[in-house]
């Protein structure tokens, strides 16, 4: 007669701790800082793959240290709406949901040739 009890009351804890598991997942958030940086002649956001889990408040702080001109360069994630201006030696922080999944390219949109990265939300 208790066991059934004892089972119920087992499977209801494990149960709730899954939501509860998954609640936290949904409001998880996550820091990155993201540097540009020129390397033999290239130009680059470091780390260049950004993977997050969809629902993630993102916060990048970007910080432009490519010495030299132009000192300014642009950090867009198109598909997000987002497009920053970071001036050499005033860093930057945006913010934003990663409320849709899947792989979106990460531009400088002031110049295209720039080596591009990624965004990676996770489903
Ligand atoms: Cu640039």
């Amino acid at each position: 007669m208790r066991q059934p009890l004892v089972r119920f009351a087992l499977v209801t804890v494990l149960v709730l701790g899954a939501r509860v598991g998954l609640v936290r997942a949904e409001n998880a958030s996550m820091n990155f800082t993201v540097v540009n940086v020129e390397y033999e002649g290239s130009k680059m956001w470091t780390p260049g793959t950004l993977v997050v889990k969809k629902g993630t408040q993102v916060k990048v702080k970007l910080v432009n240290n490519v010495p030299s001109d132009p000192n300014q360069h642009g950090f867009a994630i198109p598909a997000y709406n987002i497009a920053e201006v970071v001036t050499r030696g005033e860093p930057k922080t945006i913010e934003f949901k990663a409320d849709k999944a899947g792989v979106f390219p990460i531009i400088c949109q002031l110049h295209p040739a720039h080596v591009g990265g990624e965004l990676v939300v996770l489903p």
